[in-house]
């Protein structure tokens, strides 16, 4: 026993419970102490079995993270397990909350497993880089089968009580009680002399796995494994589970999650996990900062945006009021959210009855005096600063005191929508990312007076609707779109100077990108980047090089607005995605080009990978260096959240990390200096020069 570990005795039955706040994570502590406490109990003459359990919110939810890269300690994981299998007194699991990984490695190892219904079980290790390191990937197969194991170990998901019972892995549900209940069953073991099933005692039959059954398992999880390392273990972990020894197996398995410890993949992915969660740190904020209610929301603007929003809320039970200029237009973006749920129901993930509940929460008016008593409005019109002065105005006069009034703006000065309010404290951006009822991220703009309570309000209410809620100063496109700039930028240029479309894409997506700058451009419809610039032409904030854009300025003028109008970059044939290079458009930038005087050169994929990346890290750190962000970790998390960045390469800023800030900043000396910085597109961050200079990383600030 020891300061989170302790022992009690229910008559016969020897109690450990295992007390380590948050989550219970296998420290040193924790697994010094279930060894201590388990001798204990093995020596008890009175002790006939034990029960393990957890006080707090969840059983162990796994190793500790955080000492993962720290020298390791005896009693090392797989030890501990093998000591619980190995009682000769039975030992019963009692799982509440999640029992994952590590947890449910431990679970493993006790020869039942009692769960509560509103429990789940799971082997998360893939989402961080890792695979189960603790016999996970030789017991469970021998538990559940080769197929179950193999496909919950790979998807990294947790299941549900009652389907663990139903597939073999929790023996046991609970309703009530999950103390008391297990010490019934456990008494009830002992009086029927249930044996002591040791999972390492089972040998798996080869013949149980279908032919050719692993090859066809990668193919279909191909996509999912595309670039991540742990996947390929996982496999090969679990067949060591079929043809070899219990023994064997283990080795095997130590040596395939050294491999994925020390990748550069689960490095990032575990850098990904601290992130998400420090993300939700805000200076100023803490525990105590007051919250403000946001039982009810408003929509004004019903479009594809607006409609998408609403969803989030109305999925969390909250009505949403849906505020437009007359019935039609709330019509059409209500015909929007029916058709989005209504997929759901097709694809069984909701009920008729649960169509119709979630419909109801839907209040449509033309009427801003509805929203008197409304808590938090969200603006969700186009991308006009007058348009939206003229609703803000209206809200301060109709809307109740303290009510939160947002806007979705992706790139205007919020602090000037704040600015024609009575009340600036109360006005806060919340900028969602199409499609807003899918894309987790939330940048959240903190006005030059917007209030803490705000602030913690709408972060609260982030996660409340599962986004990960980010905060962004304000400039101009914030933290995700600022950087996107340049990233788009240069994949335009280089078409001008010589690289085909699917050179560059084909790069970007073998790095891991979703897809490429250009294919994504298609996508998203190039007229909206050609809005942008032209707003920004107009009003003077945009570079004088008419070589920005230019190609993209150009199809629009000629109506090729991308996927929506069937040509973009590329052409699409009717009803399929698959972007198709057309000479056409080749002609053109060779025409432009010709005209501007730019010669045409092979672009090495080097390059074009290096101008794309490159600048997206000189603006984070300028990003830094102004305050807009709060930490590196912070734009690493809006960039995978919000525009796909490998989360195996743990996001632009760790990326740079990995590669070395020294390495970028010469890098980008050497663009400035070959390709000309006339428009300051490589003037490097000040802070990226320092880290250089001082050899340090991001991850150092
Ligand atoms: N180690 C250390 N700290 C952890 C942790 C862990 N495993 N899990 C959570 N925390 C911290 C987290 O950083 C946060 O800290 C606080 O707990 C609350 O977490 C050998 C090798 C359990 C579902 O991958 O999925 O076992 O910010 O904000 O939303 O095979 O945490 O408050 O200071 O997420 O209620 C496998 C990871 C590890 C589970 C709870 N296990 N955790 O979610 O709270 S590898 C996992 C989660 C392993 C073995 C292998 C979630 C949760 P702070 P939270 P939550």
């Amino acid at each position: 026993m020891n300061e989170v570990v302790f022992s009690k005795a229910e008559g016969r039955i020897g109690i450990i419970e295992i007390n380590s706040p948050p989550v219970n994570a296998l420290s040193h502590a924790v697994r010094d102490g279930i060894v201590r406490a388990l001798q204990t109990a093995r020596n008890d003459k009175d002790v006939e079995a034990i029960v393990l359990i957890c006080a707090g919110r969840t059983f162990i939810a796994g190793a500790d993270i955080r000492e993962f890269g720290l020298p390791p300690k005896a009693p090392h994981l797989p030890e501990v397990v093998a000591a619980l299998e190995a009682s000769p007194k039975p030992v019963v699991a009692a799982i509440h909350g999640t029992a994952l990984g590590g947890g449910f490695e431990i679970a493993l190892g006790c020869h039942y497993r009692v769960a509560g219904v509103a429990a789940k079980v799971g082997l998360p290790e893939v989402k961080l880089g890792l695979i189960p390191g603790a016999g996970g990937t030789q017991r469970l197969p021998r538990l559940i089968g080769v197929e179950g194991a193999l496909q919950m170990i790979m998807s990294g998901n947790p299941i549900a009580a009652k389907k663990a019972a139903e597939m073999g892995a929790v023996d046991h549900v609970v309703l009530d009680d999950l103390l008391k209940e297990t010490i019934d069953f456990t008494g009830k073991l002992l009086d029927e002399c249930a044996p002591l099933r040791r999972l390492c005692d089972i040998q798996i039959d080869p013949g149980s796995v279908p032919e050719n059954y692993y090859d066809e398992f990668r193919l279909a999880n191909a996509r999912r494994m595309r670039g991540y390392f742990a996947p390929e273990r996982i496999i090969s972990a679990v067949q060591a589970a079929v043809e070899m020894n219990f023994e064997d197996g283990m080795r095997r398995e130590r040596e395939l999650f050294i491999e994925c410890l020390h990748s550069p993949e689960s490095i990032a992915l575990r850098h990904v996990f601290f992130a998400e969660r420090k993300a939700g740190k805000v200076d100023g904020l803490t525990k105590d900062t007051p919250l403000r209610d946001t039982k009810s929301v408003a929509l004004i603007g019903t479009g594809t945006m607006g409609g998408g929003i609403a969803m989030n809320f109305a999925s969390k039970g909250i009505p949403v009021h849906m505020v437009d200029v007359d019935d039609a237009a709330i019509e059409r973006g209500m015909a929007v959210v029916r058709s989005n749920y209504m997929r759901g129901v097709k694809k069984g993930r909701m009920s008729e009855a649960q169509f119709d509940t979630l419909m109801q929460l839907f209040i449509p008016t033309t009427n801003y005096e509805d929203l008197a008593g409304v808590d938090l409005v969200i603006e969700a019109v186009f991308e006009n600063m007058a348009v939206k002065k003229d609703i803000f105005r209206r809200l301060d006069q109709v809307c109740k005191p303290g009510a939160i009034l947002a806007s979705n703006t992706s790139t205007l000065d919020l602090n000037e929508i704040a600015a024609v309010t009575s009340r600036p404290q109360d006005v806060v951006g919340l900028h969602f990312f199409s499609p807003a009822n899918i894309m987790r991220l939330l940048e959240i703009v903190r006005g030059a007076e917007t209030s803490l309570e705000v602030l913690a309000t709408v972060m609260g209410l982030a996660k409340k609707i599962g986004k990960v809620g980010v905060v962004s100063g304000v400039c101009h496109g914030f933290i995700g779109n600022r950087m996107l700039e340049g990233y788009i930028r240069e994949a335009g240029l280089m078409l001008l100077e010589g690289a085909k479309p699917e050179q560059i894409d084909r790069v970007l997506y073998e790095f891991g990108m979703p897809m490429g700058p250009i294919a994504m451009g298609d996508l998203a419809g190039i007229d909206v980047g050609a809005k942008v610039r032209e707003e920004r032409r107009r009003k003077g904030t945009f570079p004088a090089d008419e070589r920005f854009g230019l190609v993209a300025d150009k199809l629009v003028a000629m109506g090729r607005c991308g996927q929506k109008t069937g040509a973009g970059v590329y052409r699409y044939e009717e009803g399929s995605r698959a972007a198709i290079p057309d000479p056409e458009v080749q002609t053109l930038i060779q025409n432009e080009a010709a005209r501007l005087g730019i010669s045409q050169r092979h672009l090495s994929d080097e390059e074009i990978l290096t101008r794309c990346i490159y600048p997206l890290i000189n603006e984070g750190a300028k990003i830094l260096d102004e305050g807009i962000a709060q930490r590196a970790s912070d734009i690493d998390i809006v960039w995978i959240n919000g525009y796909g960045f490998p989360p195996y390469r743990g996001g632009p800023m760790h990326y740079a990390d990995h590669v070395g800030p020294g390495k970028i900043y010469e890098q980008i000396c050497r663009y400035r200096d070959t390709l000309g910085n006339e428009f300051g597109y490589w003037e490097s961050a000040p802070l990226l020069e320092k880290l250089a200079s001082d050899r340090r990383k991001f991850a150092d600030l």
